[in-house]
């Protein structure tokens, strides 16, 4: 469930704000007064954040977009959220509006999604492992969350809990576009069908210190 009092209280928050910074539009034709941005808003950012309605400008629209996203009037597309989620935290918050906002009338120059370290970007989650006698399979979601894209060495490993052994089966170069997610499976073969009731765990690790959930299975 949302917290829907504090939403309540917040949009009536952004309301005030809304009115505070918002400009009027010179007539059609006329340059607005030195110092104020054109009432069309900016040029999006690379990787288009900010620019939710894809036109190429960060602008009101763009915030009024999610704040209609945000009280469930208007659907996003997943390109458009991942447009959305200026301040890079996953999620999409009031937040967000008032960042496009304040890029829209330049009272910021670049939003923290950008300023997000690549190994913060990358992201792993819904990990699963099976076994089938002697094969083990694992799978994780990897997504990279940056606008920029980003080639990691991930390696899986396998260790059966009871054993000191781990093992570091095998590593794979995996590429993602900026906003882009992908499966990956990993799979691994043992001399035999571990016995019933053995607990094995599975994971990923990469080259920039990114780990995934471990999985554990149960022969
Ligand atoms: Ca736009
Ligand atoms: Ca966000």
């Amino acid at each position: 469930m949302k917290p829907l009092g504090f939403l309540g209280v917040a949009l009536a928050g952004l309301g005030a704000i809304l009115l505070l910074t918002r400009k009027k539009a010179p007539p059609e034709g006329e340059l607005p007064p030195e110092g104020e941005l054109p009432p069309e808003g900016r040029v999006a950012p690379s990787g288009g954040w900010g620019d939710v309605d894809g036109d190429g400008y960060v602008t009101e629209k763009d915030a009024i977009l999610v704040q209609e996203y945000l009280v469930g009037t208007k659907v996003l597309t997943d390109e458009q959220l991942r447009r959305a989620d200026v301040d890079g935290n996953g999620r999409i918050s009031v937040l967000d509006v008032l960042l496009i906002r304040q890029y829209a009338i330049g009272q910021i120059d670049t939003f923290p999604v950008e300023e997000i370290p690549p190994s913060v970007g990358w992201e792993y989650s819904s990990a699963t492992g099976l076994i089938a006698g002697a094969f083990l399979t694992f799978g994780a979601r990897i997504t990279n969350h940056t606008a920029d894209i980003i080639t990691r060495y991930v390696t899986y490993y396998v260790a059966i809990p009871s054993l000191p052994t781990t093992w570091n089966v095998e590593s794979r170069a995996v590429t993602l576009g900026g906003g882009g997610t992908q499966w990956v499976d990993f799979s691994f073969e043992l001399w035999a069908a571990p016995p019933p009731g053995t607990t094995i765990e599975m994971w990923l690790e990469d080259d920039a210190g990114g780990v995934s959930g471990r999985v554990k299975v149960f022969a």
